[in-house]
């Protein structure tokens, strides 16, 4: 072997063959190219050491560089591969390969593209590049790139993961050329001043290789939680271990309602009165009341009310939402300053620079150019903090959504020219962090990831979810609409609980009319796809105006289990359409399995036990949405008429030999939140269930008694009440629930 062949090889996975690392940097107007291929030997070369470290770490490897500038001169440091390797061997040809392509904020497009056959294409606008590419370069054609992490796999059990555990100093990305042929993991500088002796380290990379990608996937989400200090209850939890956390104890995912999706900007203040009363009215659930986009005159004067809209400003308000027990949150669009803003009017030197001076657009608001704040700037940073703190201070505020936030990783001459975009960025989220106190929440928006963990609650991970289901102005993957926000919301399922708590956007329930365009069939999935991954669950009608009736969808969602479904075929298919949430109480243990049809045609859909992973058994199967017992299985459940858009949530209980609780239809995930308690009797034959819910609904609880069992009655709150036996052995009770109820029924052997 050659000295500078460097091999990475696992027990039994693939194999890296001519690894290498590489420096590219700038001393005066001289550019170079330093090559590593030795780990943990430093190199000198002109001007610069540097020291490519490898380490053992689980499954495979890590890799980081470290840099000094040891001569005279300031080096500028253009962009470093941690790792760089010719054709990766997953002993199969790269056409059959599938790789997990990260996008790089909120509403960038992710998912498991296959080399051959893929439904990406890029569209190839320069707004697409200034939204979802920030490594964009003119050979970026045939190139994959994935923000952070990327899974390669090769079927049937071939995967491997490149992810950087660090990302709170550089940009990074995996890139791979789609014929195979290449594979780099490289940390962008930036061209960031190295002052003569001074040193930095790139973020640091892991290589793992295993037979199961979506838990490389988890585990790299659990590692890079844990080196970054994530800011989520349940940092640690796995695969398996998933199921400890539904137990519903600790508190749950922030719930609420949005001004957006209904009046996207245009509400009054009377409107958000009219929806408060209208929570209290429908007895809801919902703790934030969000302010969104639209009160301030301008981006970045954000004390400057629309006085049209809220004619007494925002105080008295703010003051009707705490008074009626809800926390108040407000949007911003911190890192921006509208061209037309006072702020900017004042402030022309708080703004990122392009080469010729002139400032860097962040994104176009609505028509209104925002120019990207330089947040190494330390006004900047003290404005911010003044900001948030006067919101907390004189607004009460304590749930924060931030929106943009890739406007300040914009490119361009900052303040500070030893600070990279990543760090810009983290700054300017520290100072807001700072500002509003650990307490309070805060919820990134159009936010690259990496440099937000451990500083964000929460974090919205898809794009917009829309009034239609395709997507009307734009075709591409990113473009709002609810089916683009439901793919990235479950492609990424593995960063909720780990990284933080995942938001995938509101949940629309109003009828179908001239504000909404879903049918129920896309409305009921809507539901049990954000149900099911127990994340942030924020209405956004006009619950002053919405027919009672629909109602119901949201009261099934809430309050969010905290816990996350998993997406069991993220690997096989481009829009995953099975989510499994297994659910494990001291009474029992279930499964819920949502089933979704992105086909626009009605399709028959096989869902089998096997590919759910379910031990082998027998189940009683409950299709949720149409409240139908489908009977009993040990094999395949075979949707026959899988309607266009429909989400079929099946529960599957293990059968049993006595009287038992099959399901409650107060719940999507039907049981792991409102159930309380449920006891069986032996002694006296009898089945004890106690519900708890806040609010008040309708619905349904299902119980099973099996042959020789007989039901004598059903108490509910210990009066008698009725049931029906909709098939053998199948009990099904109605009853409002309003707080809690108590749930007796009475058998005796036949
Ligand atoms: C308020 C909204 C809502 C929403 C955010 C964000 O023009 N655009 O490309 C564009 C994309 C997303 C977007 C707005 C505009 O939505 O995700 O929840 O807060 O801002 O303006």
């Amino acid at each position: 072997m050659a000295m500078n062949d460097h091999t990475l090889s696992w027990p039994t996975g693939p194999v890296l063959r001519n690894v290498a690392a590489l420096v590219r940097y700038r001393i005066g107007e001289t550019s170079s190219t330093l090559r590593l291929t030795e780990p943990n030997c430093p190199i000198q070369a002109p001007g610069l050491q540097a020291f490519w470290r490898q380490e053992p770490a689980p499954n495979g490897y890590q890799f980081w560089l470290e840099l000094t500038a040891s001569g005279e001169a300031p080096i500028y440091l253009e962009t470093t591969d941690v790792l760089t390797a010719r054709a990766p061997d997953l002993g199969a040809p790269p056409a059959t390969w599938r790789v997990y392509q990260n996008g790089w904020q909120s509403w960038s497009p992710t998912f498991v593209r296959h080399l051959e056959g893929t439904r990406y294409a890029d569209p190839g606008t320069p707004e697409y590049r200034a939204a979802h590419q920030p490594h964009w370069e003119p050979d970026y054609d045939g190139l994959i790139s994935s923000e952070w992490v990327a899974v390669l796999f090769a079927p049937p059990a071939t995967a491997l993961l490149l992810g950087f555990l660090t990302a709170k100093d550089q940009l990074a990305e995996i890139r791979l050329r789609a014929d195979g042929s290449e594979l780099t993991a490289r940390c962008h500088l930036d061209s960031v001043l190295l002052a003569p002796g001074a040193s930095l380290r790139t973020e640091v990379l892991w290589v793992a290789a295993g037979p199961d990608p979506l838990r490389l996937l988890e585990a790299w989400a659990e590692a890079i939680a844990r080196e970054m200090g994530a800011r989520a209850p349940h940092p640690t939890i796995g695969g398996e271990a998933a199921t400890e956390g539904a137990r519903g104890r600790g508190e749950s995912p922030p719930t609420g309602w949005c001004t957006w999706y209904y009046f996207y900007g245009e509400n009054t203040a009377d409107d958000i009165l009219d929806n408060l009363r209208a929570i209290a009215n429908h007895r809801l659930p919902l703790d934030v009341i969000l302010i969104d986009d639209g009160y301030q005159t301008a981006i970045g004067d954000w004390f400057s009310i629309q006085t049209d809209k809220f004619p007494d400003g925002m105080e008295p308000v703010a003051e009707a939402v705490r008074a009626a027990g809800h926390r108040l949150g407000i949007w911003t669009a911190p890192f921006g300053a509208a061209a037309t803003s006072q702020l900017f009017a004042t402030h022309p030197d708080w703004v990122v620079r392009d080469e010729s001076g002139a400032p860097v657009v962040g994104w176009v608001h609505w028509g209104v150019p925002c120019y990207a704040l330089d947040c190494t700037h330390p006004e900047v940073l003290a404005w911010l903090e003044e900001t948030f703190r006067r919101m907390r201070r004189e607004w009460g505020a304590t749930f924060f959504k931030i929106d943009f936030l890739f406007a300040a990783a914009r490119p361009g001459r900052r303040y500070d020219p030893t600070a990279t975009r990543a760090q810009a960025l983290r700054r300017g989220v520290e100072a807001i962090r700072n500002a509003i106190g650990d307490d309070a929440f805060l919820l990134g928006c159009g936010a690259p990831l990496g440099p937000c963990i451990g500083l964000v609650d929460g974090m919205r991970i898809g794009t917009d979810v829309d009034p239609n289901w395709h997507p009307i102005f734009r075709y591409d993957l990113s473009a709002v609409s609810t089916e683009n926000a439901l793919r990235n919301s479950i492609t990424r399922a593995p960063f909720h609980n780990r990284l933080w708590l995942n938001d995938p956007d509101c949940l629309l329930v109003r009828q179908r009319g001239p504000d909404l365009d879903l049918v129920l069939n896309e409305v009921r999935t809507l539901t049990a796809v954000i149900a099911l991954l127990g994340g942030l669950t924020i209405n956004s009608d006009n619950l002053a105006l919405i027919r009672p009736g629909r109602l119901k969808y949201l009261r099934q969602a809430l309050p969010p289990t905290g816990i996350s479904a998993r997406p069991l075929d993220l690997f096989e298919h481009e829009m995953p359409r099975l989510l499994l949430l297994p659910v494990e109480r001291d009474w029992g243990r279930w499964w819920v399995a949502g089933v979704i049809n992105w086909e626009d045609r009605t399709v028959e859909t096989p869902v089998r036990l096997i590919d759910l992973g379910l031990p082998a058994g027998r189940y009683h199967v409950f299709h949720y949405w149409r409240r139908r017992y489908l009977g009993v299985t040990d094999d395949t459940v075979i949707l026959r008429r899988h309607q266009p858009h429909e989400t079929a949530v099946l529960l599957l209980k293990p059968v049993s030999d006595r009287p038992d609780l099959l399901t409650t239809t107060f719940h999507v995930c039907q049981g792991a939140v409102e159930v309380a308690d449920c006891r069986w009797d032996e002694t006296h034959h009898l089945l004890y269930i106690a519900l708890e819910k806040a609010g008040v609904q309708y619905g349904e609880v299902w119980l099973t008694a099996p042959e020789p069992w007989e039901t004598i009655e059903v108490r509910v709150n210990g009066e008698r009440h009725p049931w029906v036996s909709p098939a053998p052995g199948i009990l099904r009770i109605g009853l409002t629930l309003e707080g809690r109820s108590e749930v007796t029924a009475r058998f005796r052997k036949r």
